[in-house]
């Protein structure tokens, strides 16, 4: 579907995508249209909220939900699936109480009200965010605490893991790292909030060695959920929000409900260099930033490009996520940003109306000039709405690739996977042309209350995919994933 649409989506069809799945599957996925590349070797993680409510009771927001891992093995043209959950701590206990034990961030409490949860400030941590394979560990990654590390095979919980002693017991490890080609390393960040907020930036050589990890003070409280890299930096954005505990404390509000966005305050985009040193800040107007895209240094220059909302909404309790109005939510959209750091100096452009969140580039890209963003969208050019689309963005001639699953199909991230990959690979060291590679793409097919693995040729997204593979069953709409040739 390209075409205008009366109504691209239902709410009831949008719905189902935010059942649990709570069955765990182990099987060759054996309804294939069209045909799987056999230069795809490997495996596609992707992790997700797979619990939405626990002994009958609703999650108060879809980022409570417990991780639940699907792993999508391809084998010569075929492909293996099994999803699991992470067995965290809590996961556990709620599962033997069949009642929720924990409040969530996002505003879910325990049954009970206010009195039950009055001052229980214990964390979940849930590991539903990403997941990562990085020097022989698969990790599930949630960003207020450390990793659980997976089989990568049987998906089994083996623990959580503090990367060979690095994280103490109540340190942070974000959901957001990034893989730079360059040095071959992975670097990701944990940020500690409070009336300032210390980051601590993490490098790990190919065999999992912490060799870098400087640390940062940036004044205020800061809610960080994702970097752009470049070959000197890392650079966050401070979102102009206040925190005020409170509520929290009291039992009313789940922590991320005590966020309030702050529009008199900018954005401030801090320059972390990456080999340590003072961070350099530089202000824009006040918008609210969840991912980054990609980023590069040209010149005197560092150029980023991010998923703008033009303001955090209050997340109310009380307010069902299920009913959610699309259209009257701020979109997110499409920015590129150019930041000076002799001059301070801060410009951006807004590239569409088009709503779209999970940005991503060819793995050799990371850190450097590139020139297509792979995106989810909205189905229509202007309103906010679910992320019905593939879409990709040409930052050479403007030209837009587009493909809808409109009006029953819900997408998920894309995930770029490039072409001649063998064994054992990193993902940069595949095809380096920017369109030779495959893009994969689960999607929610209401039609049937069941979900694909839909596999695109990067170069030819509008043509629709080349193969699709049907599952015996939904996925929950998903966050973060990543492919491993392992
Ligand atoms: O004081 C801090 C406040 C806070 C909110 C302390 C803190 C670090 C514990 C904290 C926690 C933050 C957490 C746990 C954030 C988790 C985020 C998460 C699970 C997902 C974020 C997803 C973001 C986006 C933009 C997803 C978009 C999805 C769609 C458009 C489609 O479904
Ligand atoms: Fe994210």
């Amino acid at each position: 579907m390209t075409g205008v649409l009366d109504r691209p989506y239902t709410m009831a069809d949008w719905r189902g995508g935010t059942e649990s799945l709570t069955q765990e599957y182990d099987y060759w996925i054996e309804e294939v249209e069209g045909t799987v590349p056999t230069d795809l070797v490997g495996t596609l993680y992707r992790n997700g909220p797979g619990l939405l409510e626990r002994g009958g009771v609703p999650l108060a927001h879809p980022f409570d939900g417990d991780g639940m891992i699907c792993a999508f093995r391809f084998e010569k043209g075929r492909v293996h699936f099994r999803n699991r959950y992470v067995r965290t701590a809590g996961f556990l206990e709620e599962e033997k109480a069949n009642r929720l034990l924990y409040r969530g961030v996002f505003g879910t409490q325990k049954p009970g009200g206010w009195f039950a949860n009055f001052l229980d400030t214990r964390v979940k941590n849930i590991a539903n965010t990403h997941v990562i394979y990085w020097a022989g560990k698969l990790l599930a990654l949630w960003e207020a605490s450390l990793p659980h590390r997976l089989d990568p095979v049987t998906l089994e919980t083996i623990g959580l893991d503090n990367l060979g002693g690095l994280l103490r017991e109540r340190d942070a490890f974000a959901a957001h790292p990034r893989f730079d080609p360059q040095t071959q390393r992975l670097v990701n960040f944990g940020v500690q909030p409070g009336l300032n907020t210390r980051i601590r930036l993490y490098e790990f050589d190919a065999n999992g060695q912490c060799v870098s990890q400087p640390t940062f003070q940036i004044p205020g409280f800061a809610f960080i959920h994702d970097f752009a890299l470049t070959p000197n930096y890392a650079i966050v954005f401070q979102n102009p929000v206040q925190f005020n505990p409170l509520p929290y404390l009291l039992g009313l509000r789940g922590a991320a409900q005590c966020l309030q966005f702050n529009a008199q305050e900018p954005t401030r985009v801090w320059l972390l260099p990456r080999r340590g040193g003072p961070p350099q800040m530089l202000t824009m107007p006040p918008c609210f930033v969840f991912h980054h895209a990609n980023a590069y240094e040209v010149g005197d220059e560092i150029h980023v490009e991010s998923i703008a909302y033009s303001h955090f909404p209050n997340l109310e309790p009380g307010m069902d996520f299920r009913e959610v109005n699309f259209a009257a939510l701020p979109a997110s959209l499409l920015w590129r940003i150019q930041l000076n750091p002799k001059t301070k100096a801060v410009d951006w452009q807004v590239v569409s109306d088009r709503p779209c969140e999970f940005p991503v580039v060819h793995p050799a890209k990371v850190g450097q000039p590139y020139r297509y963003t792979y995106l989810a969208a909205g189905h229509d050019p202007k309103t906010n709405a679910p992320l019905q689309a593939l879409w990709r963005c040409d930052r050479q001639t403007g030209e837009e690739q587009f493909w809808s699953a409109a009006p029953r199909g819900f997408v998920s991230e894309p995930i770029v996977v490039p072409r001649g990959l063998q064994k054992g690979d990193f993902l940069w060291q595949g095809a380096q042309g920017e369109e030779d590679g495959w893009l994969l793409q689960v999607v929610y097919d209401a039609s049937c209350h069941k979900s694909q693995l839909l596999i695109f040729d990067a170069a030819a997204i509008s043509a629709g995919p080349v193969a699709r593979l049907h599952l015996k069953h939904h996925i929950p709409y998903g966050l973060h994933g990543s492919f491993t040739t392992a």
